[in-house]
This record gives C-alpha cells, structure tokens and sequence, in this order.
C-alpha cells in the first residue's frame, strides 16, 4: 500500500467523522452540531474554492500568471479550519491557503497579484486578520506566536465572544525549519494563545514526509507539553471539529494547540513543479478516493438533502467566480519601473528617490522604447494585448 494511506489507516488517533463513502459519526472529544445548512455550506465554500484554484493554474499555463500554488486535495483541511475562526481571530498563513483567504474573507481576486508578480495581496492583513502569504517556510509561525502573546498580553483572553486566539498554517517540510521548533518552544513557554496547523499534505516539493520525521507529526507536540491531535485533513467536519475545539482551548488560556491535518497535495508542488518526476501516478490515484469534496457531496446525497439542482447551482455559482477571477487577472494593469521603490518602507527615504530617480533616467536613455520607463510600461500593455 501507498505509505501516506498506511500511515492513515493505521493511525488510532486518527479523529474523522465522515468516511470516504459520506457516512458520518460522532467523534467523544470532538463533538460538532451538524446540520444540513452548516454540511452546505461547507460543501459550497470547498466547490468555490477548487474552481478558482483550478482556474489559477489555467490562468498560469496561459501565461497570464507567473506561478501558482495549487490546493487542490487540501479543501477540507483549509475550509475546516478557516470556519473555525471568528472575526476577531488572527490567521498566518503561508503561501496555499487560499481557503483560509476565503474564510477571512479576502476576495480572491485579491491573491492574483501575487502570482502575477505586481504585488504581495491587496488585502489589508489588519482589517481581515489575515497575515500577508509567506514564502519564507516557517517564518510565518514564529510572527504568529509574537502575536498571540501580544493578544495574551492585551487580556483579551477568555470565555466571552469576543476573546480571540491565533492559528497558523505551515506544511509537513516546514516542520524541520528551525523557526517552527523555536515558535513552539516559545508559544509553549509563554502559554501563547497559538494553534499550529499543520498541513501534512506527504510531500515537500519531491520531498517525501518519511524523510522528515521518524515519528508521526502530532506526536512532537508532546515534547513541547502541548496537545497534539491528528484528523483526517480529507474530512472537513473533522477539521472544524477539532479547530473549534483547540481555538477554544487557546481563547480560554490553555494554549497552544498543535493539530496534524492528514492530507494530500492532489496537484504539483506549483505550476513550477513536475511531480511525476518523483511519486507515482498510482499513490494520487489512491487519494482520489479519499476526495474531501466527494465524501460530503456522498453525506448530502445519501440521506436526501440535497438533490442535483443544489449541486448544479453551486457549479454554476463556481464558475461565474472563476470568470471574475480570470478578467480580473487579464485586467490587471502591470506596474511602471518606479513601483519597486514604492514599497520598501511605509514612507520613502531620500536615498530611496535619489535611486528611483536614477534609475529611471537610465532606462530612459534606451532608444527602444520598449525599455525606456515611460513608454516600457504603455508598450508591453500594448504588446500584451496585441
Ligand atoms: C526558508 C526556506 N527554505 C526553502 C524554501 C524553498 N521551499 C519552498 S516550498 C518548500 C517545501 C515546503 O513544504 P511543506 O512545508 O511541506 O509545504 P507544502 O508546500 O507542501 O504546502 C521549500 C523547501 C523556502 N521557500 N524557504
Ligand atoms: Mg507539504
């Protein structure tokens, strides 16, 4: 059998609540209120998030991005945890999570500029409680436990609904970053009211998750006096079971929380990347059975609660997301030369325009037009379009 299938089916602490085939049960510790409107929506937010992600990948193979970094095979893992969240949550992302994005409520679109290299998201990380992406593996971790003994600090801990925690999202390759061991160190130190979600998707680029940890992930927890829990990353009302429950845990004052979400990388690392040069065809095929979107429309379907209108509309209503994310991306105007000076610091420095200004004068002295910066700019939009 495939290691990661081996390593799922053999794992006693293993928390799930819906199989493959869409039967659902109660887990003891982790238990969740599940009606047919939460399974829906859940089932829409994972159907809306694969289409625009599917569509991210297109718009790269066309050109019209420089990368992308797919999710695909990680819905649940992501919707799960993001609706776990409130509003006054704070979330680290790294570089997939493009469902946390979603949760927070940071329009898609939002993530484009990112890929097509003109800028780092225009969301405004303060107002969403959503950090910018971090391509640095594991920094985004230790940001997240500074920040959440500052909201220790803050008092703004404890049983009311406006108490507030930290989560923060990194892979199964991240965990042997020195940053990730140091963030758990100090967050269990300093009682930080952090959940560390880690994505264990079986791979690190061609890097297979055996050559990164002798024992399963969750169990490290234990070596930082923190819970450690491993849920089936596929079954996304797993995944918001245990998140609501570790988010509680730290909004109450008993964190941090490290929580092993078991899951799969369906796609490429990034568009970038060529997994057939390193896994067999025959290991994502296995996973495919294990499809977290396929597993809840199955729940949905077999105990009639929701019929092939519903499940057409929620297409319908992927795919006019996707056509606004690609005019979108198409639209995006590209930067003139000056913006690389623009956002090094929150004000500019007079060295900084002495260099704008130089530079410019030189790319200015190019007789192509095309180079030159006032025209550069007009030109290869012209170009593009032509
Ligand atoms: C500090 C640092 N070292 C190396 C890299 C190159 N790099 C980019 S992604 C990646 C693998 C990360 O794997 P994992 O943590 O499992 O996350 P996944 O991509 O699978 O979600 C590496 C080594 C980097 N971005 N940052
Ligand atoms: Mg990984």
């Amino acid at each position: 059998m495939i290691a990661g299938l081996r390593a799922i089916n053999a794992s006693p602490n293993l928390v799930s609540m819906l199989s493959p085939e869409g039967v659902l049960s109660q887990h003891p510790d982790f238990p969740l209120e599940v009606t047919t409107d939460l399974v829906k929506s859940l089932y829409r937010d994972m159907c809306l998030v694969r289409r625009f992600d599917r569509e991210g990948n297109a718009l790269q193979r066309q050109g019209q991005l420089g990368l992308w970094v797919p999710l695909l095979g990680q819905e649940a893992a992501q919707i799960g945890a993001g609706r776990a969240l409130r509003s006054a949550d704070m979330a680290f992302p790294s570089y997939r999570e493009h469902g946390i994005a979603w949760c927070r409520g940071v329009d898609p679109t939002e993530l484009l500029g990112i890929f097509r290299g003109i800028d780092f998201g225009t969301w405004n990380p303060a107002e969403k409680k959503f950090n910018n992406y971090c391509i640095v593996i594991g920094n985004q971790v230790l940001n997240a436990v500074g920040y959440a003994m500052g909201q220790k600090l803050d008092g703004v801990l404890g049983d009311d609904d406006a108490a507030e925690a930290t989560m923060t999202f990194f892979g199964d390759g991240a965990t042997s970053q020195g940053d990730v061991h140091e963030a758990m160190v100090f967050g269990a130190a300093f009682n930080a009211p952090v959940v560390f979600y880690c994505q264990n998707n079986q791979w690190a680029i061609s890097e297979p998750v055996e050559k990164q940890t002798r024992v399963p992930l969750f169990a490290r927890a234990a070596a930082y006096g923190i819970p450690g829990i491993r849920v089936d990353g596929n079954d996304v009302l797993a995944c918001l079971a245990v998140s609501e429950w570790a988010m509680n845990e730290c909004r109450t004052g008993n964190g941090p929380v490290m929580i092993e979400a078991f899951t799969y990388r369906m796609d490429a690392h990034t568009t970038s990347d060529d997994p057939s040069r390193y896994r067999l065809a025959d290991e994502t095929q296995a996973w495919k059975l294990l499809d977290p979107i396929e597993r809840v429309k199955a729940y949905l379907a077999r105990n009639g609660l929701a019929d092939a209108t519903y499940f057409d509309e929620v297409q319908a209503e992927a795919d006019e997301l996707a056509a606004r994310f690609r005019k979108h991306c198409i639209e995006l105007e590209s930067p003139g030369p000056e913006r690389i000076f623009s956002k090094v610091y929150a004000e500019q420095t007079q060295q900084l325009r002495d260099q704008e200004a130089a530079y410019l004068e030189y790319l200015d002295g190019f007789v192509d037009p095309e180079i030159s910066s006032t025209e550069s700019v007009a030109g290869a939009q012209a170009g593009a379009r032509s």
